[in-house]
């Protein structure tokens, strides 16, 4: 069937630069909806017809999508046809694509006279559709079309979104408004926004959605809860997205009225056996369970003295005979626990290596505390190589400034994923463990909670998006650069003019490390207030637990600061492989950036380049402050070239990150001097206020706290 499809652009606009950086103007009015998906109108393109050349999309649902998006992007864009959509069935397939997997696809293009002829190739219309919007994002952001020649498949099999989203319409640890599941109006209302959502999410290859919170409720597990799960599915669907919901261990107790919810009790396994059933009729391809069970108050099998292990693999069972999976998290820590908490998860899970089912997958979260802006890798990446180990990253920025800081997060990501293990050699990075490779694991994942809420930019702010979006993308290749991660979505978000790209990429990249800076430099961690983890709290020993306290993490005092994690200490280096624990053992082999995490020092203790600690660490929180007045500025230079409302929204966010900045670098430095009484190196400002000021800030209704 071919479609002809005549463009009629009038192709009217052109360029007009202005301002000293001479930055391209944009003169559409935006307001982030659109996210990276804006397919604005190229310049000075003249008309042009478009043909597709594709199978009959009649009962090909994701075939029509992807002519559809197709046609959607390239309208404004003016490129030229012909265009050719193929898969095996639809004959001369090149026998060089047999290769690709169920999701991959090939791209390829040359210029025959004044035309160029492009070639989409898949082995599934799910392939062909991931193919066309990479496709659409290589023309957005200024490739060079007419001689192209990819060929993509992912490295990850389950590219997943985790939703902290409650029944409720709150979002826990969420900054962005409201859930945007409308629970009570679904199953009847189908939310356009259902659609933009899924669309959003396959245009970077996310395909699959953990409706609701791992704080989960019974509920979730109701018949009309199903079937409200159901239409979401049904929506999804065709963008290659399959659903998994949140399941709460004591679900059997609570809805199915039996005494016990004991793994080993077969009237247990019985009851979610039968609600897998029911699951399945209502979702034939749901994809599974993900489970919080045993940790912060959630009921799990330790209450019945069984292990993880029995207990995700009950699940797994009753999950099985469908092709169901159990996504069962490793971020357990006990507060009768007196063991260093970035211990227990590898205490805890790494005796059961081996012994989980083949359709479970044990979810870790990329550092063995919280998501903190620095962390170094779990141990548990590289320690079981018999399981299958999932990635689990925090893409709403409960520790990172929530929605107003710009920190993106594409280079903590990559940082986590490109460590090295060391558990095979060099090179066993933990992305190799999470792609399978290392070890020969064909189910594999990897998750990211989700930044996503009802406000009309999705995220909370504009430059919150690229956290989404490149979690897509690393998911999608492990091995992708922030900073080409960082470029296309500026090119499609903004504009693909490249001294908007470069500028743009130029504030992202050193971003987070910048935060780091005035957060939590040189390996600090968790110290953040009372109030939703929002501002600073170093000082704060209140709480019930004591792994709950700023306190807890900086051990600081009159001499020195840090968590001794070496041998002398907790011992936790020991969970790494002997090369790395070997170096982690003496501060002087320890990178800077993680030195107090592994390390308790004095003061006065000499760094690398000679200052003492207590210098290095005030340059780290001035470099962090002058670091957002350095955006400022960047960003105030972008301004003829970025629409007034992105650029209003995002020049007044950055404002609040200076003013978070300053008062986490002076909070904290006026705690620190409160126990060392050192004078400030020279240069250094001292706190615009004393502790007590500090101390008496408070930040009551903190969104998204539990
Ligand atoms: C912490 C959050 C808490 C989550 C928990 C988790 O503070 O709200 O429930 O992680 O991942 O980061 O289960």
């Amino acid at each position: 069937m071919i479609l002809r499809m005549p463009l009629g652009l009038s192709a009217a606009l052109s360029a007009i630069t202005l301002s000293a950086m001479a930055m391209p103007s944009i003169a559409r009015a935006e307001d982030g909806h659109q996210l990276w998906l804006r397919y604005p109108p190229a310049t000075g393109t003249p008309d042009r017809a478009v043909t597709i050349t594709a199978a009959d999309p009649l009962g090909r649902p994701q075939l029509k999508l992807a002519i559809a998006e197709l046609k959607r992007g390239l309208a404004p864009q003016g490129v030229q046809g012909p265009f050719r959509l193929m898969t095996p069935a639809d004959g001369s397939w090149p026998a060089r694509y047999d290769h690709l997997g169920a999701e991959g696809f090939a791209l390829s293009s040359r210029k025959v006279g004044d035309r160029i002829d492009t070639q989409i190739a898949a082995k599934t219309d799910l392939g062909l559709l991931y193919g066309v919007f990479h496709y659409l994002r290589l023309a957005h952001s200024g490739a060079d079309l007419a001689r192209l020649d990819v060929v993509s498949s992912p490295r990850i099999a389950l590219r997943v979104l985790d939703h902290w989203d409650n029944l409720d319409g709150t979002v826990e640890r969420g900054y962005a408004g409201a859930s945007i599941w409308d629970w009570w109006r679904l199953p009847d209302w189908r939310d356009p926004i259902y659609t933009d959502y899924a669309r959003a999410n396959a245009s970077v290859g996310i395909n699959g959605a953990v409706l609701n919170n791992v704080n989960a409720k019974a509920d979730s597990l109701t018949a009309p809860y199903i079937a409200k799960a159901a239409a979401l599915a049904d929506v999804f669907r065709p963008w290659g997205i399959k659903v998994y919901l949140s399941a709460r261990w004591s679900a059997p107790i609570e809805l199915g009225g039996l005494k016990t919810a004991d793994p080993l009790d077969p009237a247990v396994a019985a009851w979610w056996r039968a609600k897998a059933d029911e699951i399945y009729r209502a979702i034939p391809d749901f994809g599974g369970f993900l489970v919080k069970a045993n940790s912060e108050g959630q009921p799990g099998p330790a209450d019945y003295h069984r292990t993880h292990a029995q207990g995700a693999n009950m699940l797994a069972a009753a999950l099985k005979p469908h092709g169901g999976v159990v996504m069962w998290r490793a971020f357990v820590y006990a507060h009768d626990n007196p063991e260093d908490r970035a211990k227990q998860a590898y205490n805890d899970f790494k005796p059961l290596d081996g012994q989980f089912a083949d359709n479970v997958l044990v979810q870790v979260k990329n550092g063995a505390i919280d998501f903190q802006p620095r962390e170094p890798f779990h141990p548990l990446f590289g320690a079981m190589p018999r399981t299958n180990l999932m990635m689990e990253f925090q893409i709403t920025k409960e520790y990172l400034g929530q929605s107003t800081h710009m920190t993106y997060l594409g280079p903590l990501f990559s940082e986590a994923l490109q460590a090295d293990t060391l558990a095979q050699g060099k090179g066993s990075t933990v992305a190799r463990v999470v792609d399978g490779s290392l070890d020969g694991h064909r189910l594999t994942g990897i998750a990211g909670v989700a930044n996503i809420g009802a406000n009309r930019d999705w995220s909370g702010s504009i430059f919150n998006q690229a956290d989404w979006y490149a979690f897509g993308r690393l998911a999608w290749n492990p091995d992708l650069s922030p900073e080409s991660i960082a470029r296309e979505w500026a090119a499609q978000t903004f504009s693909p003019a490249p001294k908007v790209v470069e500028a743009v990429t130029a504030i992202m990249i050193p971003s987070r490390e910048v935060a780091v800076d005035y957060m939590t430099p040189l390996g600090l961690a968790h110290q953040m207030s009372v109030y939703g983890h929002y501002g600073p709290g170093p000082w704060v020993n209140t709480l019930a637990r004591p792994e709950w306290n700023p306190v807890y993490y900086n051990r600081a005092d009159a001499q020195g600061i840090g968590f001794d994690r070496t041998a002398s200490g907790s011992k936790a280096i020991a969970q790494y492989s002997p090369a790395i624990a070997a170096r982690l053992a003496r501060p002087e082999t320890t990178d800077d950036k993680d030195l107090l995490w592994f390390h308790h020092l004095p003061w006065t203790y000499r760094m690398k380049d000679g200052a003492t600690l207590w210098d290095d660490l005030v340059r780290h929180y001035d470099r962090g402050v002058s670091g957002v007045e350095n955006m400022q500025g960047q960003w105030q230079a972008l301004k003829p070239a970025i629409d007034a409302e992105r650029f209003e929204k995002t020049s007044v966010f950055l404002t609040i990150q200076r003013r978070d900045a300053q008062l986490w670098r002076d909070a904290s430095i006026a705690y620190w001097q409160s126990l060392n009484h050192l004078p400030l190196p020279a240069g250094s400002a001292p706190p615009a206020h004393d502790l007590g000021w500090y101390k008496a800030l408070t930040f009551p209704y903190a969104p998204g706290n539990p």
